[in-house]
Parts: C-alpha cells; structure tokens; sequence
C-alpha cells in the first residue's frame, strides 16, 4: 500500500514554504550580485536525473552477513513500486536499472509497473560473475575471457538475452561487468585473457541495436584480487576504442585504488569522446560502496565541475548514464537512495556556481592559490533552497525524507512482504 499520497505531499510542502520563500530569495539575492541567475541553475538541476540500481532497494550485505531489514521488496516489481517512491518524493530517480538475471520477468508486465509508478529503465546490466542454477558452464574462472569457447558463448548469449529483454521495455544501453580476473601470478595469461574478452565483447557490440550503447565498466579489484581483466580506465578506453563508436566506459567512483585523481579521468574520457558515465558511490577504503557524497562531498562536486566546464564548452555528450550504484547495509536503503540522489544534485548545483570567468583568468595567470578559491567558493555556497525549490518545480517534496517518515510507507510495505530470512550474505 502506498501511503506516499499526493495530499500528504503538499501537506508537508505548504509547512516549510514560507520559509524555503525566505531562503531563496536571500540566496538569489546574492547570487545575482555575482551574475548568477538562481532561476537558470533551479531549472538545470532540477532536471537533472540518475537511474536507481533495481538491487539498491534491498539491504545490501558485506561477505561476512546481511542484515535485513523490514519490508524487503520480495521482486522486481516490489523493487518498482520503492523506485516509484524514491522519484515520488525526490522527483530526480526518472529511470531504473535492472539487472539480470535477478530481475527477469514479463517484459509487459514490467513495463506495466514502471508506467504505473512514473517511471522508465536504463541501462540493464549483465550478470556473469555469478553461477545461476541450471547454468551450464561455471563462471568461476572467468566467463567473457574464460579459456572455454564454451563458457564464453554462455556468457555472450547471456548478454544478448538482457539486450533483448533490453529492447522489449524501452532500454537502450547495455552495461557490461566482468568480475573475470586471476587471483595468482602465473594464473592466467594477461594478454591472452583479454584478447579473448575483446573476441568476446566484439561479438555482442554486433547484436547492439543501432540506437544502443555498450558501456564497460572497469574495476581495479575483486572479486579476483591479484589481477582484474577490465581493471582501470587504460583498459577501458582501449575496449571503447576497439569496439566502436557506441561503445562507452563507464566509470563506477569506487572501482580506483584510493586517492586515484577521478576528475582527472573524467575530463580525459570527455576530451577523448568515451565518457559513457557513471555509477554513483563513495568510499573509504576500496569498492566499500557507500552512500555518495557520505566521505567526500568536495571529490562529488570537482567531477560535477568538470561534467559543467565540458557542457559549457560544447563538448558533453548529452546521454551520459547517470545512476547510483551503492549497498545499503545500515540504513533503509529508500532513505540511502533519496539523499544520494539529492546529493548528487547539490554536487551539480554547486559546480554551477562556479565562476568561470575567474577560474580561467587565474588559471591563465597560474595564480594557483586563487584559482582553487573560486572553486572553494562555489563548494561552501549552501544550496539547499535551490535542490528544495527545484523539487516544488517537479511536485515533489521540499524534504523528501521527512514525508517519508511521516509517511509511514516501510511500516506499511512491512505488513505485506514476508521478513526475510537472516544468516544469508553476498552483495545483494
Ligand atoms: C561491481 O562491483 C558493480 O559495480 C557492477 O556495476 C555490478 O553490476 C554492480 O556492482 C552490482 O553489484
Ligand atoms: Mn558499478
């Protein structure tokens, strides 16, 4: 039952819009003396969206355990009916990923539910580093660059299988990880291994229809730990470029070794053309896959500068792949989602800010000290009125989360999913 209402919506907006007026009335205010327009940059975030991970709606685990929580979606059209929420509230989760094969089902009936809540699909991801039941060939050493024909033929079909799902409800990208690697030196043949997983990769960019893009993504480690076939953005924009025009790299945040400079990788597969997007996370130590912007807000907005300097100068592509990619062990993974997709319009509102003018008079002038103030200054502007007055613009609400809770909608979804079973761990 979804007890997210649209009276209970405005309910809630008519109680903060007084003062939501106030706050962004002062802050336009002082926008414009810097000749920003607060109504320009409201109607560019606001329209900015990123696709929810259909498995982001679960409780994610670690390997050690997954904790449940209550009122777990129990399919993928559970998984829909939470995503309907998210873009409810938030106005800015338009699409949704599905990944396959965790989420196969009538291609009707999904596209049924997704209209129903508002909703469209985005990329599907493939699933080859896992073994399903009835599954031929193990995956266990590998599966596009796997040294069996075999194995990689079950593993190309299976990709051609989400593509034609794909096709069936209006999704035009496929995105493509590989959890292929070896775990010794010595184990695999470096060079032969990924000449097999290019064989592989080619065959499936042939069955990409025309419109359709291939986005690969990389991952410097795990689930193989010595070395990793697709393991940085190199050997990504290597596949790219050898596959073709529609061929993209996607870029996953966590998939880098700590520290690794990824604005700097983002302005390179920009001026390179092979820029596919992303997959929106953060982390500490490794693929920790935590809530973006939750360790480092500062890193979220210098690649939302780069993504702004390269729009204004004409040369962002237009169909970047937005969409979060994150595990939800401690909180309810609904709340997780809203405010990372809230964060990642704030990431977006404040690179707006940033004034361009300024940044390359002092670059030009290598006054470096200055040049990371106009940054700076642009990162400390509170944006808050802006993300909230964007959401009144879309009908959604001012504080999402707080409509949530009121709400009650967990406690309601409670009542008709069964609890999960405890004890069970893995990434979904
Ligand atoms: C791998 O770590 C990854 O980032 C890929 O995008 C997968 O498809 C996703 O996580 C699902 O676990
Ligand atoms: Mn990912």
């Amino acid at each position: 039952m979804n007890t997210i209402t649209d009276s209970l919506i405005e309910q809630q907006n008519e109680l903060v819009l007084p003062f939501l007026k106030t706050d962004y009335e002062a802050l336009g205010e002082r926008l414009a003396r810097t000749g920003i327009d607060i109504k320009a940059v409201t109607e560019k975030v606001s329209a900015f969206g990123v696709a929810i991970p259909s498995w982001g709606v679960g409780t994610g685990g670690t390997r050690f355990a997954r904790f449940p929580g209550r009122g777990e979606p129990r399919d993928i059209f559970d998984k829909l009916d939470d995503c309907g929420v998210i873009h409810r509230l938030t106005g800015a989760t338009p699409s949704v990923s599905l990944h396959i094969p965790w989420d196969v089902a009538d291609a009707e009936d999904l596209r049924a539910k997704a209209a129903q809540q508002n909703l469209r699909f985005d990329a599907m991801n493939s699933n080859t580093f896992q073994d399903q039941q009835q599954q031929v060939h193990s995956y266990k050493f590998g599966s596009l660059s796997h040294t069996d024909s075999a194995t990689r033929q079950q593993a190309i079909e299976h990709n051609l299988s989400c593509i034609e799902l794909g096709e069936a409800i209006g999704s035009k990208a496929l995105t493509v990880w590989v959890g292929d690697g070896s775990n010794f030196p010595g184990q695999t043949n470096l060079t032969q291994q990924f000449e097999r997983y290019l064989d592989s990769a080619k065959t499936i960019y042939k069955s990409l229809p025309a419109d359709w893009r291939l986005y690969t993504e990389h991952k410097i480690y795990e689930p193989a730990f010595y070395s990793t076939v697709v393991q940085d953005w190199g050997t990504n924009y290597l596949i790219a470029q050898t596959l073709g025009d529609r061929a993209y790299c996607l870029v996953d945040l966590g998939h880098h070794a700590p520290n690794v400079n990824i604005e700097m990788i983002v302005a390179r597969l920009v001026q390179f053309k092979k820029l596919g997007g992303f997959h929106f996370n953060d982390s500490k130590y490794g693929d920790d896959d935590l809530d973006t912007a939750s360790i480092d807000p500062f890193r979220l907005f210098l690649i939302f500068n780069e993504l702004v300097d390269a729009d204004l100068s004409g040369t962002l592509d237009q169909r970047l792949a937005h969409m979060l990619d994150q595990s939800h062990n401690v909180t309810d993974p609904i709340e997780s989602l809203m405010q990372s997709a809230m964060e990642i319009q704030r990431a977006y509102a404040q690179a707006l800010l940033v004034d361009r003018v300024a940044l390359n008079a002092f670059q030009e002038d290598n006054d470096a000290l200055m040049a990371a103030q106009v940054l700076k200054e642009a990162f400390r502007t509170d944006v808050e009125p802006i993300l909230a007055m964007g959401r009144l613009l879309k009908n959604a609400a001012a504080n999402p989360i707080a409509v949530y809770r009121t709400g009650n909608y967990r406690e309601a979804v409670a009542k008709q999913r069964p609890e999960a079973k405890v004890g069970s761990s893995g990434i979904v």
